[in-house]
């Protein structure tokens, strides 16, 4: 019995020896000490056995069998790291390959310049005010001095919603709504940006655009203040060097009013395509806010005066940046927005 053991075990270790992978090995281990095993068997067999016998055999077949285990647990944790080497191997990561490119956003040329005009008045002490954009006829008409029937609100064409609410055409009802809304009656210093819609489409005109408006209110506003506050406003915006020139002009809600022209920023006022060799070019609308709208929305026009502006945000990016087609401001075409991610460098 002894000897057939000891067979056992030479052959066991020969064959453990000799397996080449996990699976080989396991089939070793299942033929020797498995349940049907042969030393298993050995051991089930023991009650044939005389008692002096027994102990001895049985110490030896658990001696065989622990030595058995120990070499075939060495044995699967080679063949682990074997198999962990060659996962590893296989998986290495190429840290000298390009990485892919992140694609990020860049900042649309008119929040560039909404942010600019914003940053500029918020530093002279105006509020930034913002209003709905569907508005109804008593704020973008009625309350800036254009009443029913008035030739003015021929003026624009309009997207009228139903008879009393529309698209607003200008931010002037902002202005309107602050005022209203002012109860105490106290000093107004506003900018009011937004989204403003025309029945036009080409390529200087959008059906939708963008505003910017200004309303100062307080006592003893003169026209002094309205062209230090738009020279200010021009040059930080155009240039540090440009000339204005006020033109008398005509708005409902305010009298007297000018169009306001700068030197040409491109030719210098010589005379070029951009300027229609005119040497000047409109940039803002403006006026003293005429006493009706005052009276209408709430201000003693004896003690209060104030004056108002206008310009398009568009035409501001256009002059800015060189864009020639206004619509390519409203279709995101992300190989015209891209251009400006410079200026962020
Ligand atoms: C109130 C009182 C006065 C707003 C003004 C303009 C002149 C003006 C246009 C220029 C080009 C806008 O983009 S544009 O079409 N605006 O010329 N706007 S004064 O005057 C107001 C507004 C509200 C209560």
């Amino acid at each position: 019995m002894q000897e057939q053991i000891t067979n056992i075990r030479e052959e066991a270790v020969n064959n453990i020896n000799a397996a080449i992978n996990a699976k080989e090995l396991e089939e070793v281990r299942v033929k020797y000490l498995g349940k049907k095993g042969e030393l298993t068997a050995i051991l089930r067999g023991m009650g044939a056995l005389t008692p002096e016998e027994r102990p001895i055999i049985g110490s030896k077949v658990n001696e065989v069998r622990d030595e058995l285990e120990k070499m075939i647990k060495s044995r699967e944790d080679e063949f682990a790291k074997i198999e962990l080497d060659k996962k590893l191997n296989e998986e290495k990561i190429d840290i000298t390959l390009p990485s892919t490119k992140v694609k990020r956003g860049s900042k649309h040329p008119l929040n560039r310049i909404i942010e600019e005009v914003e940053d500029l008045f918020v530093s002279m002490g105006y509020d930034v005010v913002t209003g709905p954009e569907l508005e109804t006829d008593e704020y973008c008409f009625e309350r800036l001095n254009l009443p029913k029937g008035h030739p003015a609100r021929d003026m624009q064409d309009s997207f009228y919603i139903t008879s009393e609410y529309l698209l607003r055409t200008q931010t002037s009802a902002v202005q309107a709504r602050t005022m209203m809304d002012n109860k105490e009656k106290t000093p107004i210093r506003v900018i009011c940006p937004g989204k403003t819609y025309r029945r036009d489409d080409d390529a200087t005109h959008s059906h939708q655009f963008s505003q910017v408006e200004g309303l100062v209110i307080d006592k003893g506003i003169s026209l002094a203040d309205l062209k230090g506050t738009l020279e200010v406003f021009v040059r930080k915006m155009l240039g540090e060097n440009l000339e204005l020139r006020f033109r008398p002009s005509y708005f409902p809600f305010t009298e007297p009013s000018y169009e306001v022209d700068v030197s040409c920023f491109k030719c210098g006022g010589k005379g070029c395509n951009l300027c229609k060799q005119t040497g000047w070019i409109e940039v803002l609308g403006s006026g003293m806010v005429h006493p009706n709208v005052l009276k209408m929305n709430g201000y003693d026009p004896d003690e209060y005066t104030g004056f108002a502006f206008g310009t398009g945000l568009d035409r501001l990016a256009m002059f800015k940046y060189g864009i020639t087609d206004i619509r390519l401001l409203y279709q995101n075409d992300v190989r015209f927005l891209k251009q400006f991610d410079r200026l962020d460098r």
